[in-house]
């Protein structure tokens, strides 16, 4: 009895082994199948990169901007391209379709990879003067991450989307 019940517990000790095994390598695998670091872009809801805003013309390369519901939303991050281990800085400027600054938002960013389940990464933007928003978050490993904006006003809600690798 005491020998069967030793081979079980064996056999369940080598299978969960070798789960962990198979998640980590497929965590490993995502992480390298992205290319370059840095990269900062918009993205649309299905992954595709936005052409700049016209109305910003060319930008720091930390910095990324796109359109929606009338604002301008820009993105700007630091240090770039992002550390794995230390803090990242992260600025965003809300402005309206005439270009003044929007300051009564609440901002928050969810960052996520595309590749993978990651575990909640949530962060709350601290609003400052002249429509610029701020927080410091970090990227937990290296690879492609996506920074989801989302952006409150009143009772409209809606999202902005960044890549950026490391
Ligand atoms: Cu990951």
């Amino acid at each position: 009895m005491a020998k069967k019940i030793f081979f079980v517990s064996l056999g369940l000790i080598i299978l969960a082994g070798g789960i962990f095994i198979m998640m980590r390598r497929s965590h490993m695998m995502g992480a390298s199948s992205q290319t370059a670091t840095g990269g900062l872009i918009a993205v649309s809801a299905n992954g595709d990169k936005l052409p700049v805003p016209a109305s910003t013309g060319s930008l720091p390369e930390n910095t990324a901007a796109q359109e929606t519901g009338g604002m301008l939303v820009t993105l700007g991050i630091d240090p770039y391209p992002p550390s794995g281990g230390g803090p990242t800085n992260f600025v965003v400027s809300l402005a309206d379709a005439s270009g003044q600054p929007v300051s009564d938002a609440t901002i928050g960013l969810d960052l996520t990879m595309p590749s993978m389940w990651m575990p909640p990464n949530q962060v709350d933007m601290k609003s400052g003067a002249a429509g610029k928003y701020q927080a410091s978050g970090y990227f937990t490993m290296r690879g492609l991450w996506r920074i989801e904006v989302i952006i409150t006003r009143g009772s409209q809600k809606q999202s902005v989307l960044f890549d950026v690798g490391l």
